[in-house]
């Protein structure tokens, strides 16, 4: 009897295997492998753009996983009576089009209940089922509408129940891989079944073939059997005998039931996983036109050399690898494996060491082995084992985090699906920043694209950068910043960088847009003009222009303008960046004195031309300075410019326009005199704004000195003056308040008459909240630096005193301590006049 060993058993002989299913999984270090899913009876995996996993079951439904969630509704249920799920049958494949970000285009492949029973074993009965590839439209909302079906292969037979293989993948020739089995025994009913089906050898029939086809349905232009002698095949699965089908891409297949496209290669290659009859499992690489020799060949060993097989066909082509029943898979520690299934190229760079690694799974054994290829010829080692009987069924890389993960569907344990990962603990992974110069140019166009910028939160973590071009060309990886690439077909290019660190974190990718073919814009300020100045206040007009070749000139809302106040080294943004043209703006005022000596604005326009390319131009625009002289008469006393005391005379170097604010405050000359401003040359207040003129200035204050003649003393039975500890009033209440400055009046109390030039006079601190001191000066006066009275907390302090008064026939009283408060009592005991 001839041996079967279906990757998917009926039902009732998948829950035996269930219950002997074992997690006891044994994996590299650093992998782990967790439950995404329960599923039953899983069949395919297929991701959008967008993220969602789209999980077949072999029953009829198309689940969604949104962010790793099951939707509780399938997107599709096939109803039982549209679809046959026994034996091997059912829905067991499922692609996703190139393009679904804008068509939503989802491909199915499954068991179409034709004539409405799904015999077995019957395999020349007419009203067996068929299977047939059809597409969907799968919605943001997850809802496929079942009217949206368009079948594009028909009728392929499912004769027997078993070997329909199934398989649907898109390559990067953006046309659509479809995999047919043999139907498991002749549906013509002149060989057999098992090792005696010859179905795949009848070139007329899509079975037992790798198929290519548009999304539409169509034949690709490349496919190898076209013209005289083939015929297409869609509608009925079949043509006249003695002519091929023009679907069929590689045929003599037995039940390819997986197939893995390599993600890592720069044009598309396949392979194909080829369940095995007796004695031998294998693995082809997919080469269009290519007999993969069964019924006559079974792995690299002669299976038939009756019928079709006698005598043996000429150009066979040999498995890349096969592997014996029964015995250990060479290589490995495993044995007991007697079913290919689901496979997949490891993407380079993913996880340490597995660079151009295949990885395949067998179904009985419950394993998945990584095969890797040495002067040209593939060797298996032990990868994952102990998933399992009825495990794996499928493999394929998909989205993780920001890495990606190997996706795999079991029907162990009730089927679900799972993933393994790779991941060092306490690891953090990269964050990723790119560039690139030039974004646009004339095709062929060199870029030079920089990951610089990109970090790893991990101190001494080793980047590499993982550089995707955009145009259909492979990864690129490489452990530079810096990256040049050059585009020889104009297009619009998304690129996308991803760092990754030594221990095989990836950063989430960063994206970038270039644009081969199209021109830079260019852009140039006519105002300001090139040369020229500013004074302070003075309006600064913005205009521009940006002209392209592609868009001709620019909108106004296609400029930027941005304005840096440079200082010295630095620079302050002072404008923008703003987007349109005229605009204006005040010329500022430098910060300080020493700002004026370095200080000037750059003027940056930018323009964007309809691609998104830029152009950036800037030019400075200078103050017109001016040097101004302040003297004072006599020489060597201090005035006071934009708060910086300066001796006179000295020079300022000040720009137009600018409002100076000066001062020529009282103060001790030559000889200890008191001086006090006599006047300015040009005629201001003591304090006054100056603004500055086009030409040289001087400005001269003229101070004389601050004598203050008495002719006779005149005594007083002391009198109290103050005393802020009585009620509010001029002379009263409050307290003096820590760091405050209060006037009080002399002249027409206590008998101090008008004349009166100054007090003799007791001052006393009573009630200190904070030790501290008092200084009592004339009104109008700068407080001086001596005090007249420094005060303790716990008693009263009392000082004699000789008191000039001011403005007003008033003294200032200033409070110099930390906080609180203190009172202040005078007591007047004379006058002088
Ligand atoms: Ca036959
Ligand atoms: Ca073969
Ligand atoms: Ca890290
Ligand atoms: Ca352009």
């Amino acid at each position: 009897m001839p041996r079967h060993h279906p990757p998917l058993l009926a039902a009732g002989v998948a829950l035996t295997l269930a219950a002997a299913a074992a997690r006891g999984q044994t994996l590299p270090a650093g992998f782990a492998d967790s439950l995404v899913a329960s599923v039953g009876a899983p069949t395919a995996i297929a991701f959008t753009p967008d993220g969602r996993m789209l999980v077949t079951t072999q029953g009829g439904t198309l689940r969604v996983l949104l962010g790793g969630v099951l939707l509780p509704t399938p997107a599709l249920t096939i109803p039982s009576a549209r679809i046959c799920a026994n034996s091997e049958r059912g829905l067991l494949g499922v692609a996703v089009d190139p393009d679904f970000a804008t068509n939503r285009f989802v491909y199915l492949f499954y068991t179409f209940r034709k004539w409405g029973v799904c015999p077995t074993g019957q395999p020349t009965r007419t009203d067996n089922p068929v299977n047939r590839v059809s597409r969907f439209t799968l919605p943001d909302t997850n809802v496929v509408d079942p009217a949206s079906e368009v079948v594009l292969v028909d009728n392929v037979r499912s004769p027997n129940g078993n070997h329909n293989a199934g398989d649907l993948r898109f390559g990067r020739d953006g046309t659509l891989y479809v995999t047919t089995g043999d139907g498991g025994a002749d549906y013509a009913g002149d060989s057999g079944g098992g090792g005696s089906n010859d179905a795949s050898r009848d070139e007329f029939q899509l079975l037992g073939k790798v198929l290519r086809i548009t999304r539409d349905g169509g034949i690709p232009p490349t496919n190898p059997f076209q013209g005289p002698g083939t015929a297409r095949c869609n509608v009925a699965g079949e043509t006249t005998p003695g002519n091929r089908c023009q679907e069929t891409f590689a045929w003599g297949l037995r039940n390819p039931f997986r197939i893995a496209l390599d993600p890592n290669a720069a044009t598309t290659r396949f392979f194909v996983n080829d369940v095995g009859q007796n004695a031998w499992e294998e693995v082809d690489a997919l080469a269009a036109g290519a007999d993969y020799g069964w019924n006559c060949r079974e792995g690299e060993h002669v299976a038939s050399s009756s019928g079709p097989c006698s005598p043996a066909p000429p150009g066979m082509v040999d498995p890349v690898w096969e592997y014996p029943h029964g015995s250990t898979v060479p290589g490995t520690t495993t044995s007991g494996c007697n079913s290919v299934t689901g496979g997949a190229f490891v993407p380079n760079g993913l996880w340490p060491g597995f660079d151009g690694a295949y990885l395949v799974a067998d179904y009985v054994c419950g394993a998945i082995f990584r095969l890797t290829e040495s002067g040209g010829a593939w060797g298996a080692s032990d990868f994952v084992k102990g998933l399992g009987s009825s495990s794996a069924t499928s493999l394929t890389f998909g989205p993780w985090g920001t890495a990606q993960a190997l996706y795999y569907t079991t029907y162990a344990g009730g089927g679900s699906v799972r993933r393994i990962t790779y991941g060092v603990a306490g690891n953090s992974p990269p964050v990723a920043s790119a560039s690139a110069t030039p974004r646009g140019g004339s095709v062929p166009l060199d870029v030079t694209f920089s990951a610089a910028g990109s970090s790893d939160p991990d101190p001494g973590d080793v980047l590499t950068y993982f550089w995707d071009f955009g145009d259909g060309s492979p990864a690129f990886s490489t452990t530079s910043l810096s990256t040049p690439y050059t585009y020889t077909t104009p297009g619009t290019y998304t690129v996308t960088l991803r760092a990754r660190d030594q221990d095989f974190a990836f950063s989430a990718p960063v994206t970038l847009t270039v644009v081969p073919g199209n021109q830079l814009p260019v852009a140039a300020i006519a105002s300001p003009a090139a040369g020229a100045t500013f004074a302070v206040g003075e309006t600064v007009t913005l205009t521009g222009t940006g002209t392209d070749a592609e868009d001709g000139a620019l909108p106004p809302s296609a400029l930027s303008w941005t304005v840096l106040l440079h200082h010295d080294t630095h620079t302050h943004p002072f404008l923008g960046p703003t987007a349109g043209n005229g605009l204006t703006f005040p010329a500022p005022a430098p910060e300080d004195l020493l700002a004026a000596t370095n200080s000037w604005l750059e003027v940056v326009l930018t323009v964007t031309d309809s691609a998104g390319l830029t152009h950036t131009v800037s030019r400075d625009l200078q103050p017109r300075k001016v040097t101004l002289t302040f003297a004072t008469v006599p020489p060597g006393l201090h005035v006071t410019v934009s708060g910086t005391s300066l001796p006179g005379p000295s020079a300022v170097t000040a720009w137009e326009g600018w409002s100076l604010a000066v001062d020529a405050p009282p103060q001790s000359g030559p000889g200890g005199v008191w001086y006090e401003l006599e006047s300015w040359s040009d005629g201001g207040a003591r304090a006054h704004v100056v603004v500055v003129p086009a030409a040289p200035a001087t400005y001269t204050a003229t101070f004389r000195e601050a004598v203050v003649a008495t002719t006779g003393l005149f005594t007083l039975e002391p009198c109290r003056l103050v005393d802020t500890r009585a009620a509010a009033g001029p002379l009263g209440g409050p307290a003096l308040a820590a760091g405050a400055t209060r006037s009080f009046v002399a002249h027409g109390s206590c008998g101090v008459p008008a004349t009166a030039k100054a007090l003799v006079a007791n001052v006393t601190a009573v009630d200190a909240a904070a030790p501290g001191f008092l200084t009592l000066f004339p009104t109008g006066r700068s407080q001086p630096l001596a005090s007249t009275l420094n005060f303790v907390v716990g008693r009263p302090r009392a000082n004699n005193v000789l008191l000039l008064l001011g403005t007003g026939g008033s003294f200032d009283v200033a409070a110099g301590f930390g906080a609180g408060t203190v009172h202040l009592v005078v007591d007047v005991s004379g006058w002088l006049e």
